[in-house]
C-alpha cells in the first residue's frame, strides 16, 4: 500500500487551543504527521509519495466558492485589522439570529460565520496546510485509479468536520468529502465512506445528505455526551435521493472493542450490500483508551483486527488520517490496521 503524505502540514500549528476554559497546547500538532509518517515507514507498509497537485477542482465541488475564498484570505484580513494572534471564532450566527444568510464584513463576524465551533484556529498558513492534506487524499484516489487496491493519503489537518461552508474540530478541507466525490468524478458509480474516528464526521454527513450515490456510515460517541453534539444521531438516515445511506452508530462513555466490532461488522455488512464499487475509511485512533480527548476503550492489537475485517469487503480502499491524540500510540495504531488490511488482503 502507497503512502502520500505533504510536509506543508506543518504550516498549521497554532500555538494554543481553548479546552474547559484554558489555553492548552493543541491536540492536533504537526507532530502528529511525524508519528504517523515513522511508524508507515518503520513498518515497511509500501512506498511513502509527496503528493501531486490536482489543483481546487476537485476541492470546489464539495465545498463552496465563498468559504474557500474565506480560508485564503480571513488570517491576513484579521492581522490587517489589527488583531494580534491568529483567528479564533468568538461570535456565531446562533439560532437567536436566524437572519442573515451571508457572512458579515467584520473579521469577528466572518471567522463567526464560517465556523461551527470554537477549539480551531486558523494561522498564516493553514489554507496552504489543509489544500495540501486534500492533494495527499486526491493522490490516493488517483493510486485507486491506477488500479492499486489500496492507498493511504497521510492527511494533517484532518477533514471530517469541515462542512460544505464550515470549519471546526480541527478540520478545513473534507478529505474523505473530496475523495469521494473525485471517486465517483473517475467512474465508480456508488461510493461507500466508513468512518471509525472517534467523533462523528458531521461535515461529511452534511456534505453527503441528500446524495444516494455516496453512503455515510459512522461508529462514534455519542453525541450527546462528546464533540460534536449537534449531529450523528441514530435517527438521522438521509434525506430525499439520500434517504437510507445514512447511518449512525452512537455508542457511550466506556464503549470497548466488544461493543464497538458489532458496529464495524454491521456497518461492513451494510457497505457490501450497497454495492459500493470503492470505499474510503476516515482512519481516526482517537478510540483508542487512552486517547486524552475522547471515551472508547480500544487498545492497540484491536486496531489489527480492525484491517482484518475492513479487508475482507474487497474493495478499492483509500485510508484517510483523521484524528487520535495519543502521540505515543499514534504510530503503532495506525500502522496496526494498514498493516493487518495489507496482510489479509494478501493471504485471501
Ligand atoms: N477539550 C478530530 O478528531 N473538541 N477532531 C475537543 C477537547 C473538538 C476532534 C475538546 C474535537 C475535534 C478530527
Ligand atoms: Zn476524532
Amino acid at each position: 500500500m502507497e503512502t502520500f503524505y505533504s510536509e506543508h502540514h506543518s504550516l498549521h500549528a497554532p500555538s494554543g487551543e481553548l479546552a474547559g476554559g484554558v489555553e492548552v497546547p493543541p491536540f492536533e500538532s504537526p507532530e502528529r504527521a511525524e508519528r504517523v509518517l515513522a511508524a508507515v515507514r518503520a513498518l515497511d507498509l509500501g512506498a511513502v509519495r509527496a503528493a501531486e497537485d490536482f489543483g481546487e477542482e476537485a476541492i470546489l465541488r464539495v465545498h463552496s466558492a465563498d468559504y474557500i475564498e474565506f480560508l485564503k484570505t480571513i488570517w491576513r484580513d484579521w492581522r490587517a485589522s489589527g488583531r494580534a494572534g491568529d483567528v479564533q471564532p468568538t461570535v456565531w450566527q446562533s439560532r437567536s439570529m436566524p437572519g442573515r444568510v451571508a457572512a458579515p464584513r467584520d473579521p469577528d463576524g466572518r471567522a463567526g460565520y464560517y465556523a461551527l465551533a470554537g477549539e480551531t484556529r486558523i494561522v498564516s498558513g493553514t489554507w496552504e496546510a489543509a489544500y495540501w492534506s486534500a492533494q495527499a487524499a486526491l493522490s490516493g484516489v488517483r493510486a485507486l485509479g491506477g488500479g492499486a487496491s489500496s492507498a493511504f493519503g497521510l492527511c494533517r489537518p484532518p477533514g471530517h468536520h469541515a462542512s460544505r461552508d464550515q470549519f471546526g474540530g480541527y478540520c478545513f478541507v473534507n478529505n474523505a468529502a473530496v475523495s469521494a466525490d473525485a471517486l465517483r468524478a473517475m467512474g465508480v458509480e456508488r461510493v461507500a465512506i466508513l468512518d471509525i474516528d472517534f467523533h462523528h464526521g458531521n461535515g461529511t454527513q452534511q456534505i453527503f445528505y441528500e446524495r444516494g450515490d455516496v453512503y455515510y456510515v459512522s461508529l462514534h460517541g455519542d453525541p450527546e455526551e462528546t464533540f460534536p453534539n449537534f449531529l450523528g444521531y441514530a435517527d438521522e438516515t438521509g434525506r430525499g435521493d439520500g434517504e437510507g445511506f445514512n447511518l449512525n452508530f452512537p455508542y457511550p462513555s466506556g464503549t470497548a472493542w466488544n461493543l464497538w466490532q458489532g458496529g464495524l461488522n454491521e456497518a461492513c455488512r451494510v457497505i457490501g450490500e450497497y454495492g459500493a464499487g470503492a470505499l474510503v475509511v476516515s482512519l481516526g485512533v482517537d478510540t483508542f483508551h487512552n486517547d486524552p480527548i475522547s471515551f472508547f476503550r480500544l487498545r492497540s492489537d484491536d486496531y489489527l483486527e480492525v484491517g482484518r475485517i475492513l479487508s475482507r469487503l474487497r474493495l478499492p480502499t483509500l485510508f484517510l488520517l483523521e484524528g487520535g491524540y495519543d502521540l505515543e500510540a499514534l504510530g503503532l495504531n495506525v500502522g496496526n490496521v494498514l498493516r493487518s488490511f495489507e496482510e489479509e488482503s494478501r493471504l485471501s
